[in-house]
């Protein structure tokens, strides 16, 4: 039976309520002097942990709840006579609740001209003391550090005649140590990021130490292959648009290949402002077209290249309506992605229980980290976020290009760069006709993208083609032009480039670069 609780937040969202609601089951409130103050403003029944301990706040704060009053009351073990004895003799109540959470460190050090003074008086001291207390004492403490959690407790409390189960203590302490070693973390990253300007604070990206923190969302019955164990992870607090976000309506348990290649598809289709449609293979892109509605860019996505299209996983940006829902169920496919889907396309997909379907808020937001293991190591990057504009483009030869050709170019540019290195990509009409991926030599990904274009009937007369890096020599170019292209992009940035434009010139095409190359390996 919870008698006492000590509520000390900086985030103060839905406490007034809470509080209320314990005070309503009798529950007897302690709390620091914010919390207390706003408390008793609103006409709550609180004791300040200063009046409780005899002892004032002191050190600009930095000393309130740090008393073996409070420490006692929260670790003593309710089971051991010594330890409810030792209770008695001093006089320490026990406390059977603790509602914390702690200085906004992450924010404070997040605003652009933070102060290393700022930051050290933002990191919370007295907090984690009171959370890791409670969460080591969880078999008789219910802790809480997210206000997301209030509800569910109070509900139980409810139900159980003011008492909050096991399993539900037990949740909320592993919640709490996640919590304390993540915000540790954020501090020793901030302290090895550091410059030798220390009083400006000073940072650089990459800290001397790295912290990452994510938490385990599921272990999958294999990894990339079947010989392989896995399990997803996800970061405290995903960005806005981030795949990890996604919401599962419905189907069979996501693989492990599964989230890769929806995280490819993802990536590639929320860079579309158009109404847009990718289809992804082993974690290349298929097909990929825009159009002026989502059924309009999934059947230019899948002429690309049916075959392969086949138990692939499918992205839109727009809500997959009905229409589109009805197309896409007449083919095989693993994982739908959209940031809604409406009525009728979950009615659709319905009767089709093993297609999974993912719901992600769109968002631009781009991971800080690009991580790539290595045997004994970590890679670390930053994503690779850059888009380049129209007016970056560099007209390189004799033929400007046509508006309309501009269209084709940005827009295989931008597929390109999702495919994997050496990439090749011949578009028309907003829609991939050819991709050529993942290849060691260039000339072979061009190869590879004409070939698979007549294997699916397009023809790439007149395309536009994006090459993900400069061309080495002609010969790549040669090829892609005897296909049908009439317009190339690329960054240029190759000892030949002038070997590379002149051989443009000579077939009468258009040539512009970027300046920007896109490995994904
Ligand atoms: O300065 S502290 O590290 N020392 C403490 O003894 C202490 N006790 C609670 N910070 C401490 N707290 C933190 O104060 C809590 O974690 C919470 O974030 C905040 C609430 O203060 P107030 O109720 O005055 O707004």
């Amino acid at each position: 039976m919870i008698k006492q609780a000590l509520i000390s937040v900086s985030d103060k969202t839905g406490v007034l309520d809470f509080a209320r609601a314990l005070s309503g089951m009798g529950v007897h409130i302690l709390s620091t002097g914010g919390t207390a103050k706003l408390l008793a403003e609103n006409g709550i029944q609180v004791t300040e942990v200063a009046d409780y301990t005899g002892f004032p706040e002191m050190l600009d704060g930095r000393v309130k709840t740090l008393h073996p009053k409070v420490h006692g009351g929260i670790l003593a073990r309710r089971d051991f006579p010594e330890h409810v004895a030792a209770l008695q003799q001093h006089g320490i109540p026990t406390i059977d609740m603790v509602v914390v959470n702690l200085y906004p460190f992450q924010q404070t050090i997040a605003r652009e001209h933070c102060s290393l003074e700022d930051a050290i008086e933002n990191i919370d001291i007295g907090g984690p003391a009171m959370l890791r207390s409670s969460a080591k004492n969880h078999k008789d403490v219910t802790v809480i550090c997210d206000p997301t959690d209030y509800a569910q407790v109070l509900a139980e409390m409810k139900a159980h005649n003011g008492e909050v189960t096991f399993e539900t203590k037990f949740a909320l302490a592993k919640k709490v140590f996640a919590h304390t070693a993540q915000y540790d973390g954020a501090i020793t990253n901030y302290f090895t990021s550091l410059g030798s300007d220390k009083q400006h604070a000073t940072r650089s990206s990459y800290p001397a130490t790295l912290n990452l923190h994510f938490d385990k969302v599921q272990e999958m019955r294999y990894g990339e292959n079947p010989h392989q164990s896995a399990a997803f992870y996800r970061e405290t607090n995903p960005q806005a648009g981030a795949l990890a976000n996604y919401t599962q309506l419905q189907g069979k348990e996501l693989s492990y290949n599964n989230i890769a290649d929806a995280d490819a598809a993802w990536e590639c289709v929320k860079t579309f402002d158009e109404a847009a449609c990718v289809i992804i293979k082993h974690a290349n892109p298929c097909g990929v077209a825009i159009g002026m509605t989502p059924l309009e860019a999934y059947s230019k996505a899948l002429q690309t290249d049916p075959t392969s299209a086949f138990g692939g996983i499918i992205a839109f940006n727009r809500e997959l309506d009905g229409n589109a829902a009805e197309a896409v169920a007449k083919q095989f496919v693993e994982v739908l992605i959209a940031p809604s889907f409406s009525e009728q396309a979950k009615k659709v997909f319905s009767g089709k229980q093993n297609v999974r379907l993912l719901e992600i808020p769109l968002g631009d937001a781009v991971n800080r980290y690009d991580l790539k293991r290595v045997g004994g190591g970590l890679l670390v990057q930053s994503p690779d976020a850059k888009n380049v504009a129209l007016a970056e483009l560099k007209v390189v030869t004799k033929k400007q290009p046509t508006p309309q050709q501009l269209q084709e170019l940005m827009f295989a540019w931008r597929v390109a760069k999702f495919v994997k290195s050496n990439a090749i990509v011949f578009c028309k009409d907003g829609m991939t006709m050819g991709v050529g991926a993942g290849q060691m030599s260039r000339i072979d990904s061009a190869r590879i993208a004409s070939i698979k274009a007549m294997n699916a009937g397009l023809s790439l007369v007149g395309t536009a083609v994006a090459s993900d890096a400069f061309f080495p020599f002609r010969d790549g170019l040669d090829v892609v032009v005897e296909a049908g292209a009439t317009a190339v992009i690329h960054p240029g940035g190759s000892m030949r480039d002038q070997e590379v434009v002149d051989a443009a010139d000579e077939h009468g095409i258009v040539m512009v670069l970027t300046g920007t190359r896109h490995f994904r390996h």
